[in-house]
Order: structure tokens, then C-alpha cells, then sequence
């Protein structure tokens, strides 16, 4: 999968995409990432990319016109399995006005061949960026920040370990939060104390079929206790509901 960030601090992404399972997922050709700077679209000699918002009031607003160039720019850029097509990829907004990203979008998303992301910055971005060029807007959370570069890392990160071959055998996204539609079982690796507290004696009797049901059951409650909206939504097997019933 290709991925085109727009943005007006490229650097900012060093860290993530330089790290751990995207690097990885980079260096085995899984995902391909590339960063564009806006402020190489800007028309004046000093790389202005923000004017003051028509009808006034606080804070600077970013400017059409390199937004719409780099986009363009972007669109161009068709490497391997790409170059000869004209499907026209999704150009993916990141803003509080979005619809709020969930598993099931990433899951979408990485069904994709390609995917331009746009990050604001300031106050906001002119409105016919979003009218025009603009095919969905994402939100990663009913919170304001600074600017959608560390929502676009979200996403990408989020997108690219739902790309086949990215998670390896041990790391399946298939017991994940969210994948089944319930949270996850607690963890425990050695000691088998540690500071006075003890594994639970269960996993460590070697009856997976126990423990299998254990972590199921510890799934569902959890799920019930800590996110009442997502248990409404999930479908119980007759063994979830045997489980629930017990002690
Ligand atoms: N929350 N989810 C978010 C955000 C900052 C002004 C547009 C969010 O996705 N993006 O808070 N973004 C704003 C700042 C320009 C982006």
C-alpha cells in the first residue's frame, strides 16, 4: 500500500515510520510511505502557506492553493502496481469534524491500494479544500489538537497492521480489542510473582482448554464493565452466556 502525507512538518513523522513494526513493514516493501511538504507548493518567495480568516476573528487559516498543488502533485506519483492506472485514490482529511476512526475503518482503509492524507495545522484549512478535493474526513477523537499530523500517524499505524503480512504469525491482529468486538484478556509474562502478586494459577496449569475459557470470560466482563456500548452491540455465543452465568 501507498501512502501520500501532506503536511507542513514532514519531520514530525521520523519517529514513528523510523520505529519498530512500520519500519519493518517498510522495509519488507508492505507499506510505502512517502511525505510532502506543503510549503514547497507556496507561491511567494517566502513560502507563505496561511493568511488571516475572512470575516475575521483569531487565528490564521491555511491558504487554497498549495494545498490543491500538492495534491495534484501527489496524485501523480504512481509507483509499481500503480503506474498505467487512474483509479482515483481516497483523500483522507484529519479533523475533529470527521467521522470518529474505529477498527472497522482501518480495517477498510487497508483493503485500499493507495491513500492521500491531508494534515491541517492552525486554526484550520480553507473550506474548498474539504469541497473539492476532499473524499473523507477522519477523526481520531472528540479532542482538539495542535494538528492532524499525529492523527495521520494514527492512522497510518492503525492501517498498516491490518495489511497482510505486516503482523507476523505471533503478533495476529486476530486477538486484538476491537478485531472480535470485546476488549482483551489481561496479560502476564515472568516472574510468576512479582512485588507480592501472583499469576493467576490458572494459566500456569497447562489446560488450554481452561484457559481458553478463562480469557474468554475475562473478555466478556471486562468488555461489560468498562464498555457497557460495546458489549450491547456484540453477539453471545451459548458458551459466553454459560460463562457469564457462573460464579
Ligand atoms: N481530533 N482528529 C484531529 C485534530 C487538529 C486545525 C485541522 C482530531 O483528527 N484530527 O484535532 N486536528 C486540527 C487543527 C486544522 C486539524
Amino acid at each position: 500500500m501507498r501512502i501520500d502525507i501532506l503536511t507542513l512538518f514532514p519531520e514530525m513523522f521520523e519517529g514513528p515510520f523510523g520505529s519498530s513494526i512500520i519500519k519493518r513493514a517498510r522495509g519488507k516493501g508492505l507499506l510505502y510511505t512517502n511525505l510532502i511538504n506543503i510549503r514547497d507548493f507556496a507561491h511567494d518567495k517566502h513560502r507563505i502557506v496561511d493568511d488571516y480568516p475572512f470575516g475575521g476573528g483569531a487565528g490564521m487559516v491555511m491558504k487554497p492553493e498549495p494545498v490543491f498543488e500538492a495534491v495534484d502533485y501527489a496524485k501523480t506519483l504512481k509507483t509499481g502496481s500503480l503506474s498505467g492506472t487512474s483509479e482515483e485514490p481516497r483523500v483522507i482529511l484529519l479533523c475533529p469534524q470527521g467521522r470518529v476512526f474505529n477498527q472497522e475503518t482501518a480495517r477498510a482503509l487497508a483493503g485500499e491500494r493507495r491513500l492521500i492524507l491531508i494534515c491541517g495545522h492552525y486554526e484550520g484549512i480553507d473550506e474548498r479544500v474539504r469541497e473539492k478535493l476532499v473524499t473523507d474526513e477522519i477523526s481520531i477523537g472528540d479532542f482538539v489538537l495542535t494538528g492532524g499530523e499525529i492523527p495521520a500517524m494514527a492512522v497510518v499505524d492503525a492501517v498498516a497492521r491490518m495489511i497482510p503480512g505486516v503482523l507476523g504469525e505471533e503478533e495476529s491482529f486476530k486477538n486484538d480489542s476491537f478485531y472480535n468486538g470485546f476488549l482483551e484478556y489481561p496479560h502476564y509474562t515472568r516472574p510468576r510473582e512479582y512485588a507480592g502478586m501472583a499469576v493467576p494459577e490458572i494459566l500456569l496449569s497447562g489446560d488450554h482448554e481452561k484457559i481458553r475459557k478463562w480469557r474468554r470470560k475475562m473478555s466478556l466482563v471486562r468488555t461489560m464493565e468498562r464498555r457497557p456500548d460495546l458489549f450491547k452491540m456484540a453477539e453471545l455465543t451459548a458458551e459466553d452466556r454459560k460463562l457469564l452465568e457462573e460464579d
